[in-house]
């Protein structure tokens, strides 16, 4: 049995220091001291021999186990290293290269824009409020003094949910405007309210250059007792100084929403001519940038609130369009579309 001990040893030893691959290592391994190998064989035979052999060829055998053990992990080392250099070689990787950036993305402009807007009312005492995107007829019109037969509805039209309708608030529609979080705004928090609410709008109409499907709108509230058109004025201007960094103005032209009375059209010095009048601005020196207007006794009823005691304003302008002006953008589509080579530029 020793004979046969030293033999395994030498042929172990031999094929160790021919192997030359990770694969073939892993082989003799399981080749001689695998759970089928050949010491482990000699070491399940050992129950048919006598004490004193089972101690003598025991012991023989655990020892050269635990040699050949060794020697397989330091050649294993060996090769391995070896196996990794020349790959390194073939491969020709050149780790002193610079790595490869990772692509992080940015906020989009719009997103960017009504943050400024955000931060500029919230300086101004303003809460942000959100609302649904999906909404009730009720909220979107009639609560907004449009009932159903009015001819009002088809300066809106929109995009109807195929579902049940409901007794109270009719059927859902996508929001058309992001006036219905007047009323709602109202229901939930009474007067006095002075909030903003920033939002995506949806309206079935075809697009050109300047119009969209789904665009952002950002509505405004104040309620309180004694509030005039003159702080809507006030208010506006600050706003519009503060977001292009210039002395603003503003001026109203008469305009027609059933939600307010009287109802305003406000329009800004143009920021691109200093109002001397240039092709933007059709040569007047104005542009035309939101609708608004003293708060209807209608509305605030339909939002609990007593006109009697409190009175307010509201407004509404397009978040898309003043991106599209504070950036020189020239069709609306461009910001929506999701075309990189034009979004990474902002
Ligand atoms: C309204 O939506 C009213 N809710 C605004 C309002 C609020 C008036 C409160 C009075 C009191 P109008 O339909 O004009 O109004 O839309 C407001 C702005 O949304 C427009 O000035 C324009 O900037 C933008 N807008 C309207 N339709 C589109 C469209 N299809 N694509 C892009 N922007 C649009």
């Amino acid at each position: 049995m020793d004979d046969k001990l030293k033999k395994l040893e030498s042929a172990a030893l031999k094929a160790l220091k021919e192997a030359s691959s990770p694969d073939e290592l892993k082989n003799l391994e399981k080749k001689f001291l695998g759970k089928s190998g050949e010491i482990t064989g000699i070491l399940k035979g050992l129950a048919s021999l006598s004490i004193e052999e089972k101690k003598s060829i025991g012991k023989a055998a655990n020892d050269l186990k635990k040699t050949l053990a060794a020697k397989f992990k330091n050649c294993c080392n060996k090769i391995e290293m070896e196996h990794l250099n020349k790959t390194l070689e073939s491969d020709e990787i050149d780790l002193s290269a610079p790595g490869r950036k990772h692509h992080i993305g940015h906020i989009h402009p719009i997103a960017q824009t009504q943050e400024e807007v955000e931060r500029i009312f919230g300086q101004m005492g303003f809460t942000v409020i959100d609302g649904p995107e999906v909404e009730s007829e009720y909220y979107n019109f009639e609560g907004l003094n449009i009932p159903a037969h009015h001819p009002a509805r088809d300066m809106q039209d929109t995009f109807f949910i195929d579902k049940a309708a409901d007794k109270k608030e009719g059927r859902l529609v996508l929001r058309t405007h992001t006036s219905p979080n007047q009323v709602r705004t109202m229901e939930k928090y009474g007067a006095p309210l002075r909030i903003i609410v920033p939002g995506r709008t949806f309206r079935n109409e075809a697009t050109d250059a300047s119009h969209e499907h789904t665009f952002d709108q950002v509505e405004g509230l104040m309620i309180d007792e004694n509030i005039s058109i003159s702080h809507l004025k006030g208010v506006m201007q600050e706003f519009l100084s503060r977001l292009f960094d210039k002395e603003m103005k503003v001026r109203f032209r008469p305009g027609y929403f059933p939600f307010v009375e009287p109802g305003i059209e406000l329009d800004m010095s143009c920021i691109f001519c200093e109002s001397k009048g240039c092709k933007v601005c059709k040569k007047t020196g104005w542009i035309e940038f939101m609708g608004c207007g003293m708060v209807h006794p209608n509305v605030l009823k339909a939002g609990g609130i007593d006109s009697e005691k409190y009175q307010g304003w509201a407004f509404g302008f397009g978040l898309t369009r003043l991106v599209m002006m504070r950036y020189g953008i020239n069709d609306i589509r461009h910001l929506t579309g999701g075309d990189l080579r034009i979004l990474n530029q902002f």
